[in-house]
């Protein structure tokens, strides 16, 4: 129990400290440069090196992963929002170099060195190429409590989370400081704060991630061409670079530092429909009546802020909402899965019976101001109070407010509004002085001004709420949507862009804003389908659906006061359309599921950029191609091409990465082998129809050009309307021959945590063509769970002909055979094939020669 004297003695404590904290940022910080290394120490891991009064210390974590702590005095406290101690604990022996010019150690994969004077830390590969190095004549300096690092810069960037602008971040400055602003081209900064960024030079690749949650900077190369530069307000400067050198390491490397997501439920990846506000509760059950009655394939329905009394978290309108337990259980019989909103800001609303204050307060549990009284900022409720969830006791006390809702059936739920966003506030938040406290394992306590708290409020509230769902319904996966997070977030689940616009660009920075925030561990994210704010003109409102079909959130939402955006409006024409393409996304579920398994495991996003999977795009001398910012990979086998410009009229070539074959998803047509760019020279200089151009397209609206990867095999499934049906019919199995041929299953019942005991499925699939046949290999299935598929329809394209000789090594043989002329494709059906110990089954198709 907390006592009124106690209360005091904390608040006097923590005045006492801010207080000594505003006089030392109000004292003129001595402004420090690295200069020169004054003396070095080898350590098993790293070195540590001195340079007048300043500190470095370069440890190797793993042998592609390297540390570095620098401060202008003493190392400060070795603590991290984002790292997961696990890493951050591990380390690597390494070799020491020492010559009169360098000191330092190398890694079986990386030489790190630190130039004596000037002072400068070069990384380069063990063949010599520089992979990452302080820039020449910038040193690294300590001015005002905060610090600027510069880095020699010719490489392509990504990542930095959810920025708007263009694609590749090079000749670009962004700041990151959690901030509610609808996501306008020019805007910055925006929601997220992922201070982590991927650089991409040729064949090699490194990541950098600043560990530092005060407000930083990032400068690509817009101030000086040939220098990158980054920067903090405050806290410690501690970076990590991490080693490719594939984009595709890279990203598993950040994974391994900042965590993977969790595998979320089944459901949450079917169609989810939401608008700010469905309400009275009638409203909505005629949205679910109407999905249903349309036959739209959807899972999820939101409940936005109006559903509250009096914008309240975790209290219910009575009167629109008179039997609220009711209708979730209602929505459930049709299978409908409920995701409420759960703002972060409390009302402030003593003695009024309203229990997340009440509770609140009695256990300490809000933000505060430097003289220690609760700090009150005006959001929906009007004047609230905020949760202090860098304090675990907080995080516990604000996980158990969903124990009403859990009880109800509640799904899951959405947390907006956690930059903080702050009506009343200056820059829309909190004060820089307002007051947290950390409570934390792995933390000295202490206080910590909202400056330094700030960008991790969004982190802390997310994970509040999973964390607190956990206890709650311990064998439930959570699912948590997010506005605000910082590195690390992945961890709690998902998040979208935030408000963005119904426009044609809006729909082209999704895209961008995806892939880059896949860049950054954010697999699990999406978009506003039809964008938030203003009404989206039909062929928008269709074209969206159609590229949010393949990206792992596909959420349709609105703001208040535009016109209805769920997918019936604008008549049976674009209806049917947009059902296609959410009929094509449940029919690819196997598929998507078998690449959320993946992105929990690795890290590695569902939704990719075309470089992720062909790093070879930059290799100099490739040509690239065309359209890397608008085009994107669902998964290893899919690449969607979208109009660059969405709203043109023209039409595009597409890039498709030439290092393998590619197939028609929609006719199953294989593609022509692509033409390499022609350069402007061979353009200009072409005598008249000479010229070569890659494949040129003109889609009509209801084609989203969809290509799959030669070499793939593609899981699909029957069409089911919602996640809890069972498809009816074989698990299919598309076999588009190529080079490196493989694909995946995972299954497992969707929604618990069964599969962490063993019972789940996996299965590698791998095929092998020549001229004369094809084979099929199923390896043996790791796991318990029982399928609910009898059979398996293999559909092998590019075949020529109805004359095929099917055999099963496993002796079993094959059910029935058919050929589709038109897709050039050979449908076998067989009984399912588990594998079988230490050799694959393989499945071996002949053409009959006449
Ligand atoms: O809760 C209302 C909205 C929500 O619909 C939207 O998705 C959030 O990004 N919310 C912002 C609050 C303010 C909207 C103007």
């Amino acid at each position: 129990m907390f006592i009124p004297s106690q209360r005091w003695a904390v608040a006097y404590l923590s005045l006492a400290i801010l207080a000594a904290a505003l006089v030392s940022a109000q004292t003129p910080q001595p402004t420090t440069t690295l200069e020169m290394v004054t003396s070095a120490k080898n350590l098993p891991n790293g070195i540590e090196i001195q340079a007048a009064s300043a500190t470095l210390r370069i440890t190797a974590l793993r042998d592609d992963i390297i540390r570095v702590r620098i401060s202008p005095g003493a190392l400060p406290e070795d603590e991290s929002w984002a790292v997961l101690p696990g890493p951050r604990g591990k380390s690597v022996d390494v070799q020491p170099i020492q010559s009169d010019s360098a000191v330092g150690f190398h890694t079986a994969s990386l030489d790190v060195r630190v130039e004596r004077n000037p002072l400068r830390l070069v990384i380069r590969d063990l063949a010599g190429n520089i992979i990452s190095a302080d820039a020449v004549g910038r040193p690294t300096r300590f001015q005002m409590g905060g610090f600027t690092i510069s880095k020699q810069s010719d490489e392509h960037y990504f990542g930095l989370g959810d920025k708007t602008g263009s694609f590749d971040r090079r000749n670009q400055a962004f700041t990151l400081w959690n901030t509610d602003v609808a996501p306008q081209e020019s805007v910055d900064p925006l929601y997220k704060a992922i201070p982590f960024f991927l650089a991409i030079n040729g064949a090699r690749s490194y990541g950098l991630f600043l560990d530092n949650t005060w407000r930083t900077w990032f400068d690509f190369g817009k101030q000086a061409r040939d220098a990158i530069s980054f920067g903090s307000e405050g806290g410690p400067l501690e970076y990590y670079v991490l080693y490719g050198p594939t984009p595709k390491q890279v990203v598993e490397g950040y994974a391994y530092l900042t965590g993977t997501p969790p595998l979320p439920p089944l459901w949450a990846l079917g169609f989810q429909q939401s608008r700010y506000s469905y309400t009275p509760e009638s409203q909505l059950r005629g949205i679910a009546r109407h999905l249903r009655a349309d036959k739209i394939p959807s899972d999820v329905l939101y409940l936005d802020i109006d559903y509250q009394d009096r914008n309240r978290p975790f209290t219910v309108n009575p009167e629109t909402f008179p039997n609220f337990k009711g209708l979730v259980s209602d929505l459930r019989k049709e299978h409908f899965r409920l995701v409420n909103i759960t703002d972060m800001h409390i009302a402030h609303a003593p003695n009024q019976k309203y229990s997340p204050y009440d509770t609140g307060e009695a256990g300490n549990h809000f933000v505060k101001n430097p003289d220690g009284t609760d700090f009150i900022g005006v959001v929906w409720p009007g004047p609230a109070v905020f949760p202090d969830f860098t304090r675990a006791q907080t995080r516990e006390w604000w996980g158990g407010l969903y124990h009403q809702f859990a009880e109800d059936g509640v799904a899951g739920f959405w947390n907006d509004m956690s930059e903080p966003s702050v009506f009343s506030g200056p820059g829309m938040t909190m004060p820089l002085d307002a007051v947290h406290h950390i409570d934390e394992p792995g933390f000295a306590p202490r206080t910590a001004t909202h400056a330094e708290i700030h960008n991790i409020v969004g982190l802390e509230n997310a994970r509040a709420t999973y964390e607190g769902l956990l206890k709650l319904r311990p064998d439930d996966r959570p699912f948590v949507l997010t506005r605000a997070t910082f590195a690390g977030g992945q961890r709690y689940g998902f998040t979208w862009t935030g408000d963005n616009s119904a426009t044609w660009n809006h729909l082209r920075l999704a895209t961008q804003m995806v892939l880059n925030l896949g860049v950054s561990g954010i697999s699990f994210v999406g978009a506003d389908v039809g964008g938030f704010n203003g009404s989206p003109q039909p062929d928008l409102l269709t074209r969206w659906v159609e590229m949010a079909a393949f990206s792992p959130l596909c959420r349709d939402h609105a703001t208040k006061g535009s016109l209805p955006h769920e997918l019936w409006v604008n008549g049976p024409q674009q209806e049917a359309i947009r059902r296609r393409y959410i009929e094509t996304r449940y029919r690819l579920l196997p598929y998507i599921y078998s690449l959320a398994d993946e992105a929990s495991r690795t890290g590695i996003p569902l939704m990719r950029p075309v470089f992720l999977d062909f790093p070879e795009i930059f290799a100099p001398g490739s040509g690239g191609i065309e359209h890397v910012d608008t085009e994107f990979l669902l998964g290893p086998s899919l690449l969607v091409a979208p109009p660059p410009f969405a709203e043109m009229l023209d039409g595009y070539s597409v890039g498709l990465p030439r290092t393998t074959s590619w197939y028609d998803f929609w006719t199953g047509a294989k593609m022509a082998s692509v033409p390499p760019v022609p350069s402007i020279a061979t353009i200009v200089t072409a005598p008249a129809g000479t010229l070569k151009l890659p494949s040129h397209i003109h889609p009509p609206l209801e084609t989203m050009p969809v290509y799959v990867r030669g070499g793939s095999i593609l899981p699909m499934q029957p069409l089911i309307q919602n996640t809890d049906e069972t498809p009816d019919g074989p698990l299919e199995l598309h076999v588009y021959p190529g080079p490196q041929c493989s694909g995946s299953l995972y299954f497992d019942d969707g929604h618990t945590f069964r599969y962490q005991r063993g019972e789940y499925l996996r299965q590698k699939l791998t095929c092998q063509s020549d001229a004369n046949s094809i084979r099929v290999n199923f390896s043996q299935r790791e796991g318990s769970y029982a399928p609910w598929w009898k059979a398996l329809e293999v559909v092998i394209y590019d075949w020529p002909n109805a004359d095929a000789d099917a055999k099963l090594s496993n002796g079993a043989s094959t059910m029935k055979t058919s050929y589709d002329p038109k897709k050039r494709a050979l449908h076998l059906l067989l009984p399912d094939v588990a594998g079988e110990a230490n050799q694959d089954v393989v499945l071996t198709v002949i053409p009959v020669q006449h």
